[in-house]
């Protein structure tokens, strides 16, 4: 995605969205390396509260590679919806988002997915080099609070 600069809040909520859905689409296709490089080399990732938070592109992809361990004899798609997006500017040009995140389980052969976790995710994003990145994202679960 191209850089915004000066741009309107408009075009940076547009730009969140393309990184977002570009961002997403690696993740739900197994793609960990990918996604992590749409974080800074010392970004800094937690997907379940209680768990210390990834850190650094090489930690990232550690903690994806050692969580989906758990679908080695379990065939899924799992997809990550985002809604509810919400986009605070800061005077550094850091942004923070906030937004809901709904995982969808889907096994073969079966058409109803399954519904979960329910989560409010909490993303600082930068731009480096022109390009959005995660500096941090932090996601919590509706069942935990
Ligand atoms: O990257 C995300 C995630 C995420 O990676 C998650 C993972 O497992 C790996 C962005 C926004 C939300 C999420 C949510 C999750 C949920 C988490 C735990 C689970 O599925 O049990």
């Amino acid at each position: 995605m191209t850089t915004v600069v000066n741009g309107t809040f408009t075009d940076t909520y547009a730009a969140v969205l393309q990184f977002y859905a570009k961002q997403v689409q690696l993740l739900d296709s197994g793609r960990f390396e990918e996604y992590a490089a749409t974080f800074t080399a010392d970004g800094e990732f937690q997907h379940t509260p209680g768990l210390p938070a990834a850190r650094t592109t090489a930690g990232i992809i550690a903690e994806l590679n050692s969580f989906n361990t758990r679908f080695d004899n379990d065939p899924v798609q799992r997809r990550h919806w985002f809604n509810m997006i919400n986009l605070t500017e800061r005077t550094d040009g850091a942004i923070d988002a906030s937004f809901y995140a709904l995982v969808l389980t889907t096994r073969p052969g079966v058409k109803e997915p399954l519904v979960g976790p329910s989560c409010f995710v909490n993303d600082v994003l930068v731009f480096e080099d022109g390009e959005l990145r995660n500096r941090s994202r932090k996601v919590g679960h509706d069942q935990l609070f």
